[in-house]
């Protein structure tokens, strides 16, 4: 554990880490900037209770006054959804000052991976990761979220990425940066809303305990980097296509008309596709989380019976 001067381990976190049993980390962008209030709040909390029923330990990872918080109590999970996108969406780049001004941050994937990391965190679930954006040859938008999977030995359960990517082209990133992309009961990569794409993975992946020794391959060899697992939507979830890509496109339009960039265009796209496809998508993404949270408690498990 690296316990830097910024850092604040929940007690309960830090001796189920200290006694090597399992621990699931969560991102806190995904509530204030992901989810409307007050479903994003009622989401984190189920979520935080579906980890303990599958037998690990939550850790919700924010900024908080400056520091580093890896496990937050439910009255600061209810201060993350209330305030919504009034907190910083923080990335690796926005650490260092929110810490010096004594700041809030909500952590994207990167940010959480980097936490999680620092307090001896190996898993984390989430929806979907940031990736390659469509139109990124002219853009160059390309979240942070590649570069973190790339260097942090972290594994990151989700459901796969929202067609707002570019789905071949995040690959791509993903592969020359020597990221595992794992499927999960599948070797199609899934597209969040829906369980196929027509892209393949790089493994299927059968079950937590496989999950789970492929990962401690990876950290004994001290290869050094995350790994990505993709776990489809539950089928009796998942969106209708036409539907959810034509909100989709509709919701890129938009974003290029309004000269919507950097980091507001993915808060922007999720926010405008959930308006689009009214209450639905939201009950499609309330729904894989929840998915993605007990698959990375029982690899976690896994991982702490090896
Ligand atoms: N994709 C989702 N839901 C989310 C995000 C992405 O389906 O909540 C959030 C995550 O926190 C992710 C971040 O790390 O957006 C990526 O932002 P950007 O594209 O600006 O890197
Ligand atoms: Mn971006």
């Amino acid at each position: 554990m690296n316990m830097n001067r910024f850092l604040d381990v929940k007690p309960e976190v830090a001796e189920a880490i200290s006694q090597g049993k399992p621990v699931v980390a969560l991102e806190s962008t995904i509530i204030s900037h992901g989810m409307p209030y007050p479903q994003n709040v009622e989401t984190a909390l189920k979520v935080e209770e579906i980890i303990r029923e599958n037998g690990a330990i939550p850790a919700t990872i924010a900024v908080i006054g400056g520091r580093l918080k890896a496990g937050l109590s439910p009255e600061e999970i209810e201060y993350f959804g209330k305030k919504g996108q009034e907190i910083t969406k923080a990335s690796r780049r926005d650490l260092a000052v929110l810490c010096a001004r004594g700041e809030d941050g909500a952590t994207t994937v990167t940010t959480t991976m980097m936490i999680a990391h620092m307090a001896g965190i190996k898993f984390f679930a989430t929806g979907g990761i940031g990736g390659v954006h469509r139109g990124a040859e002219t853009t160059m938008d390309i979240s942070a979220d590649l570069e973190e999977l790339a260097h942090t030995p972290v594994m990151v359960i989700c459901a796969g990425a929202k067609s707002i990517l570019d789905l071949g082209l995040t690959l791509e990133y993903l592969e020359t940066h020597g990221v595992p992309v794992l499927g999960y009961q599948t070797s199609e990569l899934p597209a969040f809303y829906t369980r196929t794409s027509g892209f393949s993975v790089d493994y299927r992946i059968d079950s937590p305990e496989e999950l789970a020794a492929a990962f401690k391959a990876q950290n004994d060899m001290e290869l050094g980097g995350g790994m990505l697992v993709t776990n489809p939507i539950p089928e009796e979830y998942s969106m209708d296509p036409a539907v959810i890509n034509k909100a989709i496109d509709q919701a890129i339009a938009e974003s290029v008309e309004q000269g919507i960039h950097g980091k507001a265009s993915t808060p922007f796209l999720l926010a405008r596709v959930a308006e689009l496809t009214g209450g639905d998508s939201l009950a499609s993404n309330i729904q894989l989380v929840f998915n993605n949270a007990k698959l990375a408690a029982h690899t976690a498990l896994a991982y702490s019976k090896m």
